[in-house]
């Protein structure tokens, strides 16, 4: 099982919605050689976290997929996708059209970047959880060996609501 959290917050150059690009990405992500898409979640507004009054609220969502493809290829493929929503990197974590996130690949454990696996914040993120536990219930995290469930039993509260 090979899970991509989407996100977005900030429209395209064209003018297109954050929901309609995590859309559109999430279609694309079946083009990539070696990916398939089996389930995408629903669509969650969430708050910035950490909150970041200089950045609108995301769109955020999960694809669970499978495949034959490995993270070398993987993680430029997405980036090819994010670049070509229009992706900037002025400063870390700033607002963005499109970021997509590798979760996980199955059990791999990955230490060396790029990619990082499981995704090093993926279980303090409620805005990668709730949607991932919609596709992927009972997933267990790799490393802390705790379910999506309970890692987000563990979590504060966080503002967001299913769109
Ligand atoms: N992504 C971040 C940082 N903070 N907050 C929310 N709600 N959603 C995100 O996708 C997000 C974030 C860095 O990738
Ligand atoms: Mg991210
Ligand atoms: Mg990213």
């Amino acid at each position: 099982m090979i899970l991509i959290a989407l996100g977005a917050n900030l429209p395209g150059a064209d003018g297109t919605a954050p929901l309609s690009t995590c859309r559109d990405a999430a279609a694309a992500l079946g083009t990539i050689p070696g990916l398939m898409v089996e389930a995408v979640s629903g669509w969650w507004l969430t708050e910035p976290d950490p909150p970041d009054p200089r950045s609108p609220w995301y769109v955020n969502g999960v694809a669970r997929c499978r495949g034959d493809i490995g993270p070398e290829a993987l993680l430029p493929a997405l980036q090819a996708l994010e670049a070509e929503a229009g992706r900037q990197r002025p400063y870390p974590n700033a607002p963005r059209t499109l970021d997509l996130d590798i979760i996980a690949m199955g059990n791999m454990v990955r230490d060396v970047p790029d990619p990082i696996l499981p995704h090093p914040r993926a279980h303090l993120r409620r805005f990668v959880l709730q949607p991932l536990a919609e596709v992927a219930p009972g997933w267990v995290h790799p490393v802390l060996g705790h379910g999506v469930e309970a890692l987000l039993a563990a979590l504060p509260e966080a503002a967001m609501r299913r769109l």
